[in-house]
């Protein structure tokens, strides 16, 4: 394998920076700019301090070279980690001296695309590395730490295998055809690709939650025009991210940023007051509050106190539907307006919030974050949890293939029949974990990677 090298930390000024050199001549490259023990000589996993000089001997950087020799590195082959002082003219330095010595900069994800073609890891733990590197919330964090240690990748495997029995045996039916012997009963074929098709379908059932703990629950904030949604936004922001002013329509496009609460990671949507105008810019904005209520995991449906029930009476009759696992909340703004005993019977077991008020501002972040955490929690059944759409894909193709194969075996198909879905389910899994891929996946997987990973 040709030998890369990149820079593995972010660019930019640090304390530290790591370069990573991987491939056949990684030892022999970082040995010939490094002064001090000759490393092409020393054991596996061990760090040495020296020198970095360029060609012409210049000093470049004092450092510590960690050698990891194949097959035990993080891709399988001789790989180098220097550690360097952390800063642009210092890395640029370092890698541009390894770079002279004939080896070349690595493209995004090649380091851990050469950990899965080498073996060390399969296409699911792979895609866990970005999914980790790129998690915000503990949730996030968890879900790819548990796919990097190959929770879901084992699950999958399992499923995989059972399929592979029934295939052979299947196929073994068919080679005796002429004989009528039968090496796996239609009754048992049956239980068995039923079997496969609930696991896989426990696994599938995860990806909506999946998807929340990858992307956030999305808190939809809804209501009248100026009953103070952008303000609420600010407040749980904490920041003047949108314009607030006491005229109704001020919020026309709606904002959407990300905010993590208790470890929790949500998206937060603001979006046009509701109401009917003829204004065609506020007309759009209105539609697509319209669309972000549908898409919405948690609505908040906010009415000013003062109006009491009648606010959001107005407010159901502009937008009544939700959809059952939609969380509606009822939230009565600017409740520092109304007596404090007041707060207390509200109707419709309204929460009463106000941007003047931390205490309640804090009540209200309790209770988004219980309400997250309860929706990103995966069902007892799964202990594993699918966040990637392509794993999704995938999954979805190979349950499909097992209910073709339960249909064939309920008309009475013939084995040949049933073993081609059978063989379809299995590939569709292969494909998951990465037991058959092409370049054209592969590239499409590791180019979202950053270089140096
Ligand atoms: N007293 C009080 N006033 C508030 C509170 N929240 C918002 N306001 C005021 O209400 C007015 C409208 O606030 P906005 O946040 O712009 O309301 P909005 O719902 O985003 O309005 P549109 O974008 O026009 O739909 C502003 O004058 C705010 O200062 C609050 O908690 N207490
Ligand atoms: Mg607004």
């Amino acid at each position: 394998m040709a030998t890369i090298a990149a820079l593995a930390t972010p660019p930019g000024t640090a304390g530290l920076a790591v370069i990573r050199i991987s491939g056949d001549d990684a030892l022999r490259c970082t040995a010939a700019v490094f002064h001090g023990k000759d490393l092409a000589s020393v054991p596996t996993h061990t760090a040495h301090y020296g020198s970095v000089r360029d060609a012409a001997g210049t000093l470049i950087d004092e450092v510590i070279a960690t050698v990891f020799r194949a097959p035990r590195s993080y891709t399988g082959e001789d790989s180098v980690e220097i550690s360097c002082h952390g800063g642009s003219a210092v890395t640029r330095g370092v890698l541009a001296a390894l770079l002279e010595t004939g080896a070349r900069h690595a493209e995004p994800g090649e380091f851990t695309r050469r950990a899965f073609l080498n073996g060390r890891m399969d296409l699911v733990q792979a895609e866990a590395v970005a999914d980790l590197i790129h998690a915000q919330s503990r949730d996030a964090h968890r879900a790819s730490m548990e796919q990097l240690e190959g929770a879901l990748s084992a699950h999958v495997r399992e499923i995989r295998e059972k399929l592979m029995h029934a295939a052979s045996m299947l196929e073994l039916s068919l080679d005796f055809v002429e004989e009528d012997v039968s090496f796996l009963s239609a009754e048992e074929l049956l239980e068995l690709v039923r079997e496969a098709d609930r696991s896989i379908g426990t696994a599938l059932d995860s990806f909506g939650t999946g998807r929340l703990v990858r992307e956030g629950v999305r808190v939809a904030l809804m209501g009248l025009p100026n009953v103070g949604k952008s303000s609420l936004l600010n407040a749980l922001l904490e920041t003047d991210r949108a314009i607030v002013t006491d005229i109704p329509g001020t919020t026309r496009d709606f904002i959407e940023e990300p905010l993590l609460l208790r470890g929790q990671l949500f998206r937060f949507i603001d979006t046009a007051g509701l109401r009917s105008t003829g204004d065609i810019v506020e007309r759009e904005g209105i539609a697509r509050t319209h669309a972000i209520m549908r898409e919405a995991d948690i609505v908040c449906m906010l009415s000013e106190a003062t109006e009491g029930q009648r606010g959001h009476d107005a407010l159901s009759e502009l937008f009544p539907a939700f959809r059952p696992e939609q969380e509606v909340l009822r939230l009565y703004t600017k409740s520092d307006l109304i007596d404090a005993g007041l707060r207390d019977v509200l109707p419709g077991a309204g929460i009463p919030v106000s941007v003047r008020d931390k205490v309640l501002l804090d009540q209200l972040r309790d209770r988004l974050s219980e309400i997250g955490r309860d929706m990103c929690r995966p069902t007892e059944r799964a202990r594993i949890l699918v966040t990637n759409a392509r794993h999704a894909d995938c999954l979805r193709k190979g349950r499909a293939a097992l209910q073709r194969a339960v249909a064939a075996l309920g008309a009475g198909r013939t084995e040949e029949f049933v073993a081609i879905d059978v063989r379809e389910a299995i590939e569709a899994l292969g494909e998951m974990i990465g037991e058959v891929t092409s370049d054209d996946v592969l590239n499409g997987i590791f180019s979202r990677f950053c270089i140096g990973k």
